[in-house]
């Protein structure tokens, strides 16, 4: 087990740029109107995902040589991805050795949390684009050169659609509810809960204050993917953190 005693002060922070935001870079929509127009899209559509697969599985090949186990936190802006991080640096930074990979469409500003945390981190701006794919992080996991025998996170865009289809090389994928966004997400957003492993139902704190039903949710989210597994976890008091900490440390045992 690797103890994570890097300075990280005045160490400029690392971003990568990818596409521009606010620029309808689709110009070429009118081209593809109608039913020969559609189909072209429809095949680079799957272009993209078979392209995005193959450098998906060199980054998976890549961490399973190295040690690195990659976790892909995945769930809709605000449900506490960056938080939930933060909280876990600081309490098992000294035992686990982390990296943190930041996808988001602009700012650094998760970036700076986590390095303020504790952890060596870097920024990915997708611009116009709504997820990260495996060809970023690639570009992001050598920039940031991760160490062997580390845990990599991969806190993805926030968005409950794209990401899901969208494979990074990871070895689990984590969703992430929080409990002011509605126990019926599973079903409006099927395909997030059927492709991840795990689910984290957070801001439990403020049960008493909505008409969250969690065993709803999970009976829900059970109904797309029989074999997730929860936890339920309020990062802000630290309830539930303790399950969490333990299946973490589990999989790099
Ligand atoms: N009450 C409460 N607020 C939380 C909890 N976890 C995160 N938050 C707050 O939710 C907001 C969004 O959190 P953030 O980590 O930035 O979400 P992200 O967009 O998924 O990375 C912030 O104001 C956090 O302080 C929690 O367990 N309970
Ligand atoms: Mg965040």
């Amino acid at each position: 087990m690797c103890t994570n005693n890097k300075t990280l002060d005045n160490q400029p922070l690392m971003l990568l740029k990818f596409g521009e935001a606010g620029l309808n870079k689709s110009s070429n929509k009118t081209q593809t109107a109608g039913e020969k127009g559609q189909k072209r899209e429809l095949n680079l559509q799957a272009n993209i995902l078979q392209k995005n697969d193959k450098t998906a599985l060199q980054n998976r090949s890549h961490f399973e040589d190295k040690n690195i186990k990659a976790l892909n936190l995945v769930s809709s802006p605000g449900s506490g991805k960056t938080s939930l991080l933060e909280r876990t640096i600081q309490e098992k930074g000294d035992i686990i050795n982390f990296f943190i990979v930041v996808g988001d469409q602009q700012t650094i500003h998760d970036a700076e949390r986590i390095e303020k945390a504790g952890a060596p981190a870097i920024q990915v701006n997708t611009g116009n684009g709504c997820h990260l794919d495996s060809a970023m992080v690639k570009k992001a996991v050598n920039t940031l050169k991760v160490e062997d025998n580390s845990v990599l996170f991969i806190e993805n865009v926030g968005n409950l659609v794209c990401p899901s289809l969208f494979d990074l090389g990871e070895a689990k994928r984590i969703v992430i509810i929080s409990v002011t966004e509605g126990d019926d997400k599973p079903l409006k957003y099927p395909t997030m809960f059927e492709s991840s492993d795990i689910c984290i139902i957070n801001k439990t704190d403020l049960l008493p204050y909505l008409d969250f039903d969690i065993d709803r949710c999970k009976d829900y989210a059970l109904r797309v993917n029989r074999k997730l597994k929860f936890f339920e976890t309020s990062v802000k008091t630290g309830e539930g953190m303790n399950n969490w900490y333990e299946w973490l440390e589990n999989q790099i045992s």
